[in-house]
């Protein structure tokens, strides 16, 4: 039953792509919304670095401390030497996407691919000129046309349900009580913001050879300010773009989605493990595309509220941060973006 709910699902999804985009945030069929929805897109620190301006003029000592910076477990998260096959999944629709290919798609291009190549090689030999002087004129069997048309279309309607589900699976809504982040990607490094509980934009940017290995983390992988997430909990990540097209990917947690400016894409998931995940940017999007890297770091749901205390946001329970400084816990080891990004304070 779910199936066939799955089915149902991804034929809508395929065959009406404008009725998956145009989702709530944005109707791009009607130009006057797209004007105040661009702007809101375009200066995403703006609100939040106001509203944060009195805290920081304030900035009493934390009374929170931030958990300590999570070490990552070598292999996981991250691509291991040797590996030809994907990385290690950490969420439900990673799970089925790596079945998919390790059990079923593999094997059967293999399957398929020797099967044709013996085929090729027996008719080759058994049919060559020396073997056979008058070649035989044989045109048309019924009983093997039949089955090579059936069994390649039984192969496809095999292959179809799963991968349909799971087609579907990775468009799936997020719960109402998801954690909604917004991640923007910049020339070239990324921002996140939390909305929901208060937490204005900070970046993240690669560190350098020696910084990532002072850390003991993979260099071109590891970043200054990590995406902090809870484990266990389900997560919206809201995704776009202040400048060109980048695509926020971590393929340990089975995410891939451009970062579009002037659209909010949205990508749902819930990391099973606490750990740290590393990813890229996935989108050709300039000079310095290949330093644009991804670390999340999974924390466990208690101590993520820690965090969202320390960094001076409010829990969903209503409990608040003491008056607290605002800005990444971490340290930022390496500069943020142009001071007209970060906000209008000069206003
Ligand atoms: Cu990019």
């Amino acid at each position: 039953m779910k199936q066939v709910k799955s089915l149902v699902l991804a034929g809508l999804l395929a065959f009406a792509p404008a009725m998956a985009m145009n989702g709530p945030a944005f109707a791009q069929d009607n130009a006057a919304a797209t004007a105040p929805a661009a702007a809101t897109v375009a200066a995403p620190a703006d609100s939040a670095a106001n509203a944060a301006a009195p805290a920081a003029d304030a900035a009493p000592a934390a009374t929170v401390a931030a958990p300590p910076r999570m070490k990552p477990t070598e292999g996981i998260g991250m691509p291991k030497p040797g590996e030809i096959t994907l990385q290690e999944q950490f969420t439900s629709t990673g799970h089925s996407a790596r079945w998919l290919h390790d059990v079923m798609l593999l094997p059967l291009i293999f399957a398929i691919s020797i099967l044709v190549l013996i085929l090729m090689i027996y008719a080759m030999w058994k049919f060559r000129a020396s073997a056979n002087p008058t070649p035989s004129k044989t045109s048309h069997n019924t009983l093997i046309e039949v089955i090579w048309t059936v069994v390649p279309v039984i192969i496809l309607l095999v292959v179809a349900v799963p991968s349909i589900g799971l087609l579907a699976d990775q468009y799936k809504p997020a719960p109402k009580d998801a954690l909604t982040v917004k991640v923007t990607g910049y020339q070239w490094y990324w921002g996140y913001e939390y909305p929901d509980a208060g937490i204005p934009e900070y970046v993240s940017n690669m560190l350098t050879k020696e910084q990532a290995k002072a850390g003991g983390e993979p260099y071109q992988l590891a970043v200054d300010n990590r995406l902090i997430l809870p484990a266990g909990r389900p997560i919206k990540l809201i995704i776009t773009a202040a400048d060109v097209i980048h695509s926020f990917a971590v393929p340990s947690l089975w995410v891939k989605m451009d970062a579009v400016p002037g659209r909010l894409n949205e990508k749902s998931f819930t990391i099973e493990k606490p750990g740290v995940y590393y990813g890229q940017c996935s989108e050709l999007c300039g000079a310095r595309h290949g330093f644009m890297p991804i670390a999340i770091e999974a924390l466990p749901p208690e101590q993520f509220d820690q965090w969202v205390l320390s960094q001076g946001g409010s829990l969903k329970n209503g409990t608040a941060a003491p008056d607290a400084p605002m800005g990444p816990q971490q340290g930022s080891v390496l500069p943020g973006p142009p001071s007209d990004d970060v906000g209008n304070n000069a206003l």
